[in-house]
């Protein structure tokens, strides 16, 4: 297993859009073994393949408090199952050391391909349903910046930028 390296805003590869995953193979369980690594040891809930500049639709989360029950979406779709919006403060490991309140649908169907590859379907909501729907927003190349102020998201760009120049973390 290895810890990958994650893209930081305002980073233009975290704008890529993935492309769908053809094959569920061992290299492909290698990668998604490194995702939930490179997850648990920058303390996230939550991580995309987009993040570890890898373009392809994958996503790794484990909202647990115990952090022992990692799960696996392939090619995952979302579809919002109320009108109603839920508000969370949301973070990102590509957004270090900022969060911000995001209105997204409150309840979600997920449809995907588990890491056996075969296809599973699931309700959700409350930070599963946040979790979910931010990190298919990264194989988009979307971030929750987006869903923020332009002038929020132009404050932590700058921030961010100068945190990159004197090679610092946030
Ligand atoms: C997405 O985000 C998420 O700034 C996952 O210094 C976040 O795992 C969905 C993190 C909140 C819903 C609610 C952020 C760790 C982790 C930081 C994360 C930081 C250290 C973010
Ligand atoms: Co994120």
């Amino acid at each position: 297993m290895a810890k990958l390296e994650i893209l930081e805003f305002p980073d233009p590869r975290l704008r890529t859009v993935a492309r769908p995953v053809e094959t569920v193979d061992d290299g492909l369980r290698g990668l998604i073994d490194d995702m939930i690594e490179t997850m648990y040891e920058a303390d996230g809930i939550g991580l995309a393949a987009t993040q570890v500049n890898v373009h392809k639709r994958l996503l790794v989360l484990d909202i647990s408090p115990e952090r022992d029950q990692p799960m696996v979406f392939i090619n995952p779709e979302v579809e919002p199952l109320t009108d109603e919006r839920e508000g969370y403060e949301e973070g990102c490991l590509s957004v270090p050391g900022f969060h911000e309140r995001v209105e997204r649908p409150a309840r979600v169907r997920v449809r995907a391909l588990d890491r056996d590859g075969q296809p599973f379907e699931m309700e959700a909501d409350g930070l599963l349903a946040v979790c979910l729907q931010h990190e298919i927003d990264h194989l988009n190349g979307r971030l929750f910046v987006d869903h923020i102020s332009r002038l929020k998201r132009s404050r932590i760009r700058k921030k961010l930028e100068k945190v990159h120049r004197q090679g610092v973390s946030a």
